[in-house]
């Protein structure tokens, strides 16, 4: 047991980061630019500061399709390039100007995205603004840009470029996401830089969640998002064509609907890849669907257990089961070979000093391979900002900290400053050679490639810096995730045999993002 007091005793000494990954690449301010090139569309996702622990190499497993997915109804008279600043090649090309600049906008990278913003506008680009934040707050971001696009970008697209050309660029454009999902194309992953992700197959087969907890940006005011499926069949085809061995599902919740997973498991089961998504626990509710999944490719899972307090979760309105049933939960996921990142969330109202170490020793008793923390961070126009701001508990405004590594709100019972330290030593705690042993797999067999998962993913700064600045993520990760996959295919094969699991299989890739 880890004495409650223990995060408090010493301060935590900050690991190596490098400045380009801290700070973002200037815009010389002098550069006249040139005359924009007529039907060259630039899509640009900006540069957001990378935390030492939290963020630093996620950003290189698997690419955001937020540019991507409607990068797809780009007409075929157009031009269209790719730029993201996080993968250290420098500020997005301007020679040639491009005529139209397409940027995401998530609120902590949103004062990048302004600069970028005014600095092509300056020099006679149309620059359209779209994303989470632009939905959140747009009166926040009309003012940096032509037009704004609020909702899905998939229909939006080809009307606002079509307006771009006949001259009539409106200042909103708004979407809800009710189509069908069905009749979206394939995201354009040919426009990404393949060798610089772990795997350039992000995939997504469903949009929305059960669930409307208070802090997740789903509740945002305004945004109605109905749990929407792709066809199955589309998504194996998808995974298939784009010829990686993983995939990484981003998908918000991809068992929200137990019998749709069921369907995409069978779908995918024939391709022999391997891939892993988010979930929520209650997908073990059903243990024939962990097996179906384990025998469809899936090595890992990234699940919200959020909170370890049943009175958290209930207070953020979030239907889940109840928490002393997690370990039984955990385990299943583990017997059939399904590594497992939880993601929790510190600063609740019912946490105490003692949350941060109460959660580290659940997370090393029940052996996740990986954990992910959040300071709670309450997102504008979310309930849970609403609630904050009546209590008069916001701290700030100044969205580049609402990262979920800064406290930016006034916790119940401890001071924003102890959340803090608590939360950069629960970092340091899962990360220490001791916890990670402590976590290894219960099966011999699993221990060495849970090691070097463990190892090159959370003690390899250095390494992975490296391999981002030379473009070397997927040369160098390909025949581990290679191995992983061919591990995960001979193990799948003797599961099939069997009405009972069969021991871990081991994988060296990541337990989703
Ligand atoms: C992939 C992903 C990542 C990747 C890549 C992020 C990146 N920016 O490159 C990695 C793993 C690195 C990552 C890291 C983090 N992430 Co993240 N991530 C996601 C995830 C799972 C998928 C994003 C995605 O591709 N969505 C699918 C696309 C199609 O949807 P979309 O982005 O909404 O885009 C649509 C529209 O908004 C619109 N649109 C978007 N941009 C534009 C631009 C134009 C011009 C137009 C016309 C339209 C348009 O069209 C699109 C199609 O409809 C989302 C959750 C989710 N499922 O969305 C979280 C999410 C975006 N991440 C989140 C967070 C908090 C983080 C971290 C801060 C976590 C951490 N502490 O490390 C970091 C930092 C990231 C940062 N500052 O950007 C939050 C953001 C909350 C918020 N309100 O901003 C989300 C929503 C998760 C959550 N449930 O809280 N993330
Ligand atoms: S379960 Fe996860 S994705 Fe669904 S609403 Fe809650 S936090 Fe958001």
């Amino acid at each position: 047991m880890i004495a409650p007091d223990e995060p408090f005793l010493r301060p935590i000494p900050k690991r190596w980061i490098p400045r380009e990954m801290t700070t973002a690449p200037t815009l010389d301010p002098n550069d006249p630019g040139e005359p924009a090139e007529p039907h060259y569309v630039l899509l640009i996702n900006p540069f957001y500061p990378k935390d030492a622990n939290a963020s630093f190499g996620k950003h290189v497993l698997t690419p955001t399709l937020a540019l991507t997915s409607f990068a797809a109804t780009t007409p075929a008279h157009w031009h269209v390039d790719y730029w993201d600043e996080n993968l250290l090649h420098g500020r997005p090309p301007y020679r040639p100007m491009p005529q139209v600049v397409g940027i995401t906008v998530h609120l902590t990278f949103a004062r990048r995205a302004y600069e970028l913003a005014d600095w092509y506008r300056a020099r006679g680009a149309k620059v359209i603004l779209g994303g989470l934040h632009v939905l959140s707050c747009p009166d926040e971001c009309a003012p940096h840009a032509d037009a704004l696009a609020l909702g899905d970008g998939v229909q939006l697209w080809p009307r606002i470029l079509h307006d771009v050309e006949t001259n009539r660029l409106q200042s909103r454009y708004v979407a809800s996401y009710e189509n069908d999902y069905r009749d979206d194309p394939p995201p354009r992953r040919s426009i990404l830089p393949r060798n610089s992700f772990l795997t350039t197959t992000s995939l997504i087969a469903t949009r929305g969640c059960h669930n409307r907890c208070g802090f997740c940006y789903l509740a945002t005011d305004g945004l109605r998002m109905p749990y929407r499926m792709r066809h199955p069949q589309q998504v194996a085809s998808e995974f298939q064509e784009n010829d990686q061995p993983y995939a990484v599902f981003i998908d918000n919740n991809l068992g929200s609907r137990r019998d749709y997973l069921h369907a995409l498991c069978a779908a995918l089961r024939p391709l022999n890849k391997i891939w892993s998504a988010a979930v929520t626990i209650d997908v073990t509710d059903d243990p024939s669907l962990i097996r179906n999944m384990a025998l469809a490719g899936c090595t890992g899972v990234f699940i919200g257990f959020e909170s370890l307090s049943d009175d958290n979760l209930a207070a953020s309105h979030k239907k889940t089961p109840k928490t002393s049933d997690y370990a039984r939960r955990v385990r299943m996921l583990h017997d059939y070979g399904i590594q497992v990142n939880g993601s929790f969330v510190l600063g609740f109202d019912h946490d105490c000093k003692d949350v941060f170490a109460c959660t580290a020793d659940w997370i090393e008793e029940n052996r996740l391979e990986c954990a992910t923390f959040h300071i709670l961070t309450p997102y504008p126009a979310t309930p849970l900002f609403r609630q904050m701001e009546a209590e008069g508990r916001i701290l700030h405004r100044d969205w580049m900290l609402y990262d979920t590594g800064h406290a930016v709100f006034r916790p119940r019972h401890m001071t924003p400053e102890q959340l803090e330290q608590g939360y950069a030593w629960i970092y340091q705690r899962l990360f220490s050679l001791a916890s990670i042993w402590r976590r290894r797999p219960e099966q011999w067999q699993a221990v060495p490639p849970y090691l070097a998962m463990s190892y090159l993913y959370k003690r390899s700064n250095r390494f992975w810096h490296l391999l981002i600045k030379h473009d070397l993520v997927n040369p160098v990760w390909k025949p581990l995730v290679e191995i992983t996959r061919w591990r995960h295919v001979r193990y799948r094969r003797q599961l099939a045999t069997r009405e009972i699991t069969v021991g871990a299989p081991g994988q060296i890739v990541s337990a989703g993002v």
